[in-house]
């Protein structure tokens, strides 16, 4: 292709690499992985904002359905980011096509190509940000990252409905051994092509550990090591960040909440039947990590409050301010027999870090969720 800037002597690129049918085997690498962190992000938003109509239906299994969709949606997210990369180095010459605007429909291309760009760098980079909790800007993360992957699917589908042509000759070619990659193909396309490929593994291997324990031990860049923590369980907030104190337990009771209130010690919590569970917590930030925990059923709670089979929960937790310190839980996880009130973590009381004296343990529920210090328990 030849490139030419308005004055001043042509640009030459090495054409290959910067041609459609690079471009197209990257962007199809990216729109699948951009399809994925897409569709496991509205699962993890739909999760934690329940609209009223769907609370009482979110599933509570599999029970690690979440440790799942959300180490996917980490995963996808850090290996778009040299996909995206790549993929602008391949057509970054197109800027300087010339004429810049052929006529209104080109015009709204370019308009689109540029949100699309836009917003596919600001997500990603936000979003890689926020694995660390890192939040150097002005505005709250969440309803921007939000926000900003529906504009990116809008623009998308936009761009691969303009682009369709070419990613169908791409196919096509490919299918019928026109374009045969060894002979005809130069070997600086497949070193590009390999190039990305190794890219994306190393960042992906060296990050995925944070939520494949089976893999920890590469977990080289992944900001939270599952395998650091107080009883064997990374803690994202500490009881001195959310202000609670021992002095502040000294006389802790558990108020329960609903047709027939009551209110528990420690000791009489202890005295119920306590259960077991084997279950995750699933950072939303991209850790996940099981813990075997001990306690009291959710629903049993709820039951002697008079809640029926039919009860929701709601939960407050002894944490002053935060954004997690009421959470609701809809009817499948307040009945499921492994939601808990944990009071014992890896055979041990809860430490102060981990919820000391009652956390709640649902599965399939993002980490934000399982809330900590519980002091008050609702039938909803
Ligand atoms: N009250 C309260 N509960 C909370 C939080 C919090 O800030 N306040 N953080 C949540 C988050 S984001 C996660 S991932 C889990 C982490 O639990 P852990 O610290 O025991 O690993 O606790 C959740 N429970
Ligand atoms: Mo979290």
């Amino acid at each position: 292709m030849p490139f030419t800037l308005p004055s001043g002597p042509p640009v030459t690129f090495k054409a290959r690499l910067h041609d459609a049918r690079t471009a197209t085997a990257i962007g199809r690498w990216l729109g699948l992985a951009m399809a994925i962190c897409f569709a496991t992000g509205v699962v993890s938003h739909y999760l934690q904002h329940p609209p009223g109509w769907l609370a009482d239906h979110l599933p509570s299994r599999p029970y690690w359905g979440y440790r799942f969709t959300q180490g996917l949606h980490v995963a996808s997210g850090i290996a778009a980011i040299p996909l995206l990369l790549a993929k602008l180095w391949a057509v970054y010459p197109r800027l300087f096509a010339w004429p810049p605007v052929r006529s209104v429909l080109h015009a709204l291309e370019r308009v689109s190509v540029a949100v699309l760009v836009a917003a596919g760098l600001l997500e990603l980079f936000t979003g890689l940000l926020n694995t660390f909790q890192w939040y150097p800007w002005p505005f709250n993360f969440v309803p921007v990252h939000y926000a900003l992957a529906w504009i990116m699917l809008g623009s998308l589908l936009l761009h691969v409905a303009v682009q369709w042509p070419k990613i169908r000759d791409h196919f096509t070619l490919r299918s019928s051994g026109t374009l045969a990659l060894p002979e005809s193909d130069g070997p600086d396309r497949r070193r590009l092509l390999l190039g990305v490929t190794a890219a994306v593994g190393a960042v992906t291997l060296t990050t995925v550990g944070q939520s494949v324990t089976a893999l920890g031990r590469l977990d080289l860049f992944g900001p939270r090591s599952p395998s650091h923590g107080v009883q064997g369980l990374p803690v994202n907030r500490t009881a001195a960040a959310a202000g609670v104190t021992a002095a502040s337990l000294a006389d802790w009771r558990l108020i329960v909440d609903g047709p027939s209130p009551y209110t528990l010690t420690l000791e009489e919590l202890r005295a119920m039947p306590q259960h077991e569970v084997i279950l995750p917590i699933a950072c939303v930030e991209g850790w996940s990590k099981s813990a075997r925990w001990t306690g009291v059923r959710v629903r049993d709670l709820l039951e002697r409050a008079g809640g029926g089979p039919e009860a929701r929960a709601r939960v407050v937790s002894l944490e002053a301010v935060g954004a997690y310190r009421v959470m609701e839980m809809g009817r499948l996880y307040a009945q499921d027999p492994l939601t808990l009130l944990a009071l014992g973590l890896n055979g041990e009381v809860l430490s102060m870090d981990h919820g000391y004296p009652a956390r709640i343990i649902a599965p399939n529920r993002p980490g934000v969720l399982q809330t900590k210090w519980v002091g008050r328990l609702e039938v909803a």
